[in-house]
């Protein structure tokens, strides 16, 4: 650093980029990443790509003096991070004005959002130098966001105190400085289920424990609410779990939506929302001689207040349902006290998804680029952040680890093609040949969701649509007929001797992230449930799509399945039109355990990412690519001709001169801008040749100091 104001990590911090290993294999792969993530160096690069092990620690590489060490920097000239990456990101899309994009995978629990919320504090750092007013407060909401979707969206699982249950997808628009102007959120699917049940050791959202919590008396009381989560069934599970000091994130909850610009009216629905479902989660039902009723129906009295809804419809929504019959009349049909019960928890489901909906629309209404100038309008570029859900596997999966398992699926086959895509694209820029590499690939688990007709989704829509005589075991036997030869499909019936599954319940899936069984109970559910009957102008604009009438009860609807494989295909479509970074995040063991590495579990994740055949295809034409000055400023010192400075015209013949000089021609390739060095045995023997001249000029340089005094 002496030399060129870089920041060197010295040897005993291992390589900071895996295409430096003397050999790709597991073993060196695994000793690198090891050594250092046991020195706090928890980000090492795959060429552009960063992989990041969870530190389950605070470590000290964060904050303004960090940031600032790497604004403006080169990806070469500091330590691996997240920082680098965001600047990359940031550079490309300010001085090229490339759209981009930094997708963020790993499984749950791996550092995912974490890593997201690094980079949009990098980004609010580095950008507005000038203190732009409106350029602020676009800055101010895009932060804020976090907090309040955590709140709704996230939970405790077993496997993450802080789990993203739902996909986020944010656009931050930029001008032509290169600051932002505004931003837009896609949510993916939230795990709505787990308003109703969680497994045991996890919680609901942590929404309603906060509000438990945190909310004063008056306010408990106005919405008739006890203090203690234990009384409630949808948040008893959780009740002795107070993992996020739930108080004090009420209050960073709702100072974060007064900033973001929610009115008091707003907070006070979304506060009466959650009271409501809770209370809904309460009532029980009862068989009499005059039929079904509700057991406590002051709770009913509840709901109907909260949500400002009729008395009656609420009674009614739980008691009967609408049917078509002979196609124009509509009658209203009884309940038993199983379909009560249904209902009361489609109902309770498809609140809280409504009200989660909102917010994001609400978020997004501030964010939209306002004050835009509108000659510049369509030029404004865009970083899109991507943090998802990651691959999960639980003892027993639902429709919604379903959705998420393959969501990650669809993200590896598109780092699989965009990786691949770019190094050819590369090489043809450059002017140079190159062979094709083999590598893993997960299309076939991927088509084996969303194949059309045959389809793990496509039978499912089919069963959806003739619901009622359509069980759930038939669509179980229609999965195995299709798929009785797929490799990456199976179930009890197809393999009798596997007492992990369950005859006639479960389906696996070999993801390529392992294998997840599914249970097809319930699969087929669906629930219709309205708040367009509320007198609040709140709580209805969260139905925009108004009352049904009666084509809406009688067509067929598209399903949650088909709903979700669009938007991940609208998704994977937008990453592909954008320059992509990737975060690789590893979780280093199942304790949340801080500087515990677990190799076994590492080497799998290590794996299944395809990180190896990462480095590999990185190495395969061309180990290294390096634009001819980066390579210089590296090695200048190991060459007469170079050091200090070249006089030989262009840096490209500077280049090759020092690569005369080392025998070490032959086994590179000169592009128009960038240097491309097949073998990493070049690069290693350069890197060894520059490491014994380190100390001497340091030396050198002392001795030169000390003169000068
Ligand atoms: P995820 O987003 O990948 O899981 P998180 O980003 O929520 O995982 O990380 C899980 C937990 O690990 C955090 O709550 C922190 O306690 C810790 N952690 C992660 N990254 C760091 C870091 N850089 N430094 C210190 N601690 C960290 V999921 O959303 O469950 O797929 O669904
Ligand atoms: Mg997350």
């Amino acid at each position: 650093s002496l030399l060129t104001g870089r920041e060197e990590e010295g040897p005993e911090f291992g390589k900071p980029d895996f295409v430096l290993l003397d050999q790709v294999t597991m073993e060196d792969f695994m000793d690198n990443l090891k050594l250092r993530f046991e020195k706090g160096r928890i980000y090492t690069y795959i060429g552009e790509v960063v992989v990041s092990v969870n530190p389950y620690r605070k470590l000290p590489l964060y904050g303004p003096e960090m940031i600032a060490k790497y604004q403006g920097r080169e990806l070469y000239e500091r330590p691996p991070h997240l920082y680098a990456v965001a600047d990359a990101a940031h550079k490309a899309m300010k001085r090229r004005a490339k759209d981009t994009c930094i997708v963020i995978s790993g499984e749950s629990g791996a550092g995912k959002t974490e890593a997201s919320k690094h980079i949009m504090q990098y980004i609010a750092a580095i950008t507005n130098p000038s203190q732009r007013a409106e350029v602020e407060r676009v800055k101010d909401v895009l932060l804020k966001s976090t907090c309040v979707l955590e709140a709704f969206g996230n939970a405790h699982t077993n496997r993450n105190h802080n789990s993203s249950r739902f996909g986020k997808y944010m656009d931050i628009n930029f001008d032509f400085k290169g600051d932002p102007t505004g931003g837009h959120i896609h949510s993916y699917l939230l795990e709505k289920s787990r308003v109703l049940k969680q497994h045991s050791g996890e919680r609901n959202f942590h929404s309603f424990y906060q509000l438990l919590r945190g909310a004063k008396d008056g306010q408990l009381q106005d919405l008739n609410l006890q203090r203690d989560p234990a009384l409630y069934t949808f948040t008893q599970q959780g009740a002795g779990l107070s993992v996020n000091s739930d108080e004090a994130n009420y209050q960073a909850v709702i100072q974060a939506m007064k900033v973001i610009g929610f009115s008091s009216d707003e907070m006070d629905c979304v506060h009466r929302i959650l009271a409501a479902i809770l209370h809904l989660g309460n009532i029980q039902f009862v068989e009499t001689e005059s039929g079904l009723e509700v057991a406590e129906e002051r709770l009913v009295d509840h709901v109907a207040r909260l949500t400002a809804t009729p008395r009656d419809l609420v009674m009614r929504s739980l008691l009967s349902r609408t049917v078509a019959s002979g196609g124009r009349e509509l009658i209203e049909k009884d309940h038993s006290a199983p379909e009560a019960r249904y209902a009361r928890d489609a109902c309770a489901k498809a609140i809280y998804e409504r009200l989660f909906g909102w917010i994001v629309g609400r978020i997004n209404e501030v964010m939209e680029a306002r004050g835009r100038d509108p000659r510049r309008d369509g030029k404004d570029t865009v970083i899109g952040v991507l943090d998802i859900y990651g691959f999960e596997i639980f003892p027993d999966n639902s429709f919604e680890q379903f959705c998420i398992n393959y969501c990650n699926e669809k993200l590896q086959q598109l780092f699989i093609q965009l990786i691949l895509k770019q190094e050819q694209e590369e090489y043809q820029r450059e002017g140079i040949t190159w062979q094709n590499i083999e590598y893993f690939n997960n299309s076939a688990i991927v088509e084996l969701v969303e194949r059309p007709h045959r389809g793990v989704l496509a039978i499912l829509d089919e069963a959806c649509a003739s619901v009622g005589t359509v069980t759930d075991r038939l669509f179980l036997q229609s999965l195995d007929t299709h798929h009785r030869h797929h490799p990456h499909y199976t179930s009890r019936q197809l393999c009798p001797t596997d007492k992990t599954m369950e005859f006639g319940r479960d389906f696996r899936i070999k993801h390529y992230a392992g294998d997840v069984t599914s249970a097809v109970e319930g699969i087929l559910g669906k629930g219709v449930c309205s708040g367009t009957y509320s007198t609040d102008l709140t709580l209805r604009s969260m139905w925009p799509d108004g009352q049904q009438d009666i084509t809406e009860v009688t067509k067929r609807p598209l399903t949650a399945g088909t709903l979700f494989k669009n938007s991940m295909v609208a998704l994977v479509e937008n990453l592909a039109a954008k320059e992509p970074y990737y975060v690789r995040c590893i979780k280093p063991n199942e304790e949340k355990s801080p500087g515990h590495l677990d190799e076994e579990r590492c080497r799998h994740q290590v794996a299944y990412l395809g990180l190896l055949e990462n480095v590999r295809v990185r190495r395969a034409g061309f180990a290294s690519r390096q634009p001819y000055p980066r390579f210089l400023l590296r090695y200048k010192m190991t060459c007469e001709y170079t050091w200090p400075n070249h006089l030989l015209g262009s840096d490209k013949s500077a280049v090759g001169a020092l690569l005369e000089q080392h025998g070490l021609k032959d086994d590179v390739a000169f592009g128009h801008n960038k240097l491309f060095i097949r073998s990493p045995r070049t690069l290693v023997t350069l890197e060894q040749s520059r490491a014994r001249l380190i100390p001497i000029i340091v030396l050198l340089l002392q001795k030169a100091w000390r003169g000068t005094l």
